[in-house]
This record gives structure tokens, C-alpha cells and sequence, in this order.
């Protein structure tokens, strides 16, 4: 089994929606180790390091105030425990990640039934949840949010069951 981590994180419209359980269980049910998880009330400084790769957009000073300023936002890692060969791993962990967050596409309207944001929201800026978009940014992020001892090593009992 590989250990590579991914950061998503419930923003604050799918905190003040109540989603963070569903979003938190699309996860659990395909058997994914959540590995840390806490809620946050982020500054507006942070939230410029979470999206610094994006400083130059011009929806950025808005998405930040937003992100910063909406109620706090649920902060999870997780560990995809599975026997995929690395290579194809990093191959498709943007694939995947986006699979269960949004197809490819930011735009929730524009993502398919089945997917986070294709089952619960509408606007591009009211998309509900974040997901790191390959190993590296997973890895940054992980370590913007988390103190080492935040994120427990610790064994998934169902795992023999979810995995052969
Ligand atoms: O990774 P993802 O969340 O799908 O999109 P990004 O391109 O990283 O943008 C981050 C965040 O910014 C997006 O979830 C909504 C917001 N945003 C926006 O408000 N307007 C845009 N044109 C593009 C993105
Ligand atoms: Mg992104």
C-alpha cells in the first residue's frame, strides 16, 4: 500500500450547509483513511497562502475574503490505501481527486451527477469543497494546515475488507 496524502477541506458554504458529514462519508464509503480533521476559522493571510498559485486572478481578492470571512471550514487529510502501482497512482491522483470533487470542471453546473459538486451546489463561488489537484500541492497544503501531530498514523480495520 502506498501512504501518499491528499488535502480536502468542506469550505464555509458546506459548513453552514451541514455538509460536512456527507462530504466527510463520500470519502468513507470508498474507503479512503481520513488521517486528520479539524474545523478551522482561517485569517485572510492565510487563506493567501492556501491559494497563492492563484494571486494573480482576478477573482482572487474576493474568493479569499470569502473563504476568510464566511464561518470556518472543515480541514481533512487522507491517505488513499490502496495496491495502485505508483506511477499510475500519480498518473491519475488529479483524475481521481477531481473525480470526487468535480469532473475536471470548477463549475459545479458543469459537473456530473455523482460528484461532490455535481450532487449539492450551483455557483463557481459557492462550489462547497476543496481538493489538492496532485501529490505536490497535496503535500504543501497539508503542511500549511496541519502540525505533524495532527495527522495520526493509525491502521483502517476495514481495510482487508475494501481492499484484496
Ligand atoms: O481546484 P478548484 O477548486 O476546482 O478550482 P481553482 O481553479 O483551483 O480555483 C479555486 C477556487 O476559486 C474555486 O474553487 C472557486 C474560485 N474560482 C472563482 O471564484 N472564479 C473562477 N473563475 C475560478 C475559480
Ligand atoms: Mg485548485
Amino acid at each position: 500500500a502506498n501512504n501518499e496524502r491528499s488535502f480536502i477541506m468542506v469550505k464555509p458554504d458546506g459548513v453552514q450547509r451541514g455538509l460536512t458529514g456527507e462530504i466527510i462519508k463520500r470519502f468513507n464509503n470508498r474507503g479512503y483513511k481520513l488521517v486528520a480533521c479539524k474545523l478551522v476559522q482561517p485569517s485572510k493571510e492565510f487563506m493567501q497562502k492556501h491559494y497563492a498559485d492563484l494571486s494573480s486572478k482576478p477573482f482572487f481578492n474576493g474568493l479569499v475574503e470569502y473563504m476568510s470571512s464566511s464561518g470556518p471550514v472543515c480541514a481533512c487529510s487522507r491517505i488513499w490505501e490502496n495496491k495502485e502501482r505508483v506511477p499510475l497512482y500519480c498518473k491519475y491522483l488529479k483524475a481521481r481527486v477531481k473525480t470526487f470533487v468535480n469532473v475536471v470542471k470548477t463549475n459545479p453546473l458543469a459537473s456530473a451527477p455523482g460528484t461532490i459538486r455535481g450532487d449539492y451546489c450551483v455557483d463557481l463561488g459557492r462550489n462547497i469543497c476543496h481538493g489538492s489537484d496532485a501529490v505536490e500541492s497535496a503535500k504543501r497544503e497539508i503542511d500549511l494546515w496541519f502540525k505533524p501531530e495532527e495527522v495520526i498514523t493509525y491502521s483502517l480495520i476495514e481495510a482487508p475488507m475494501v481492499y484484496e
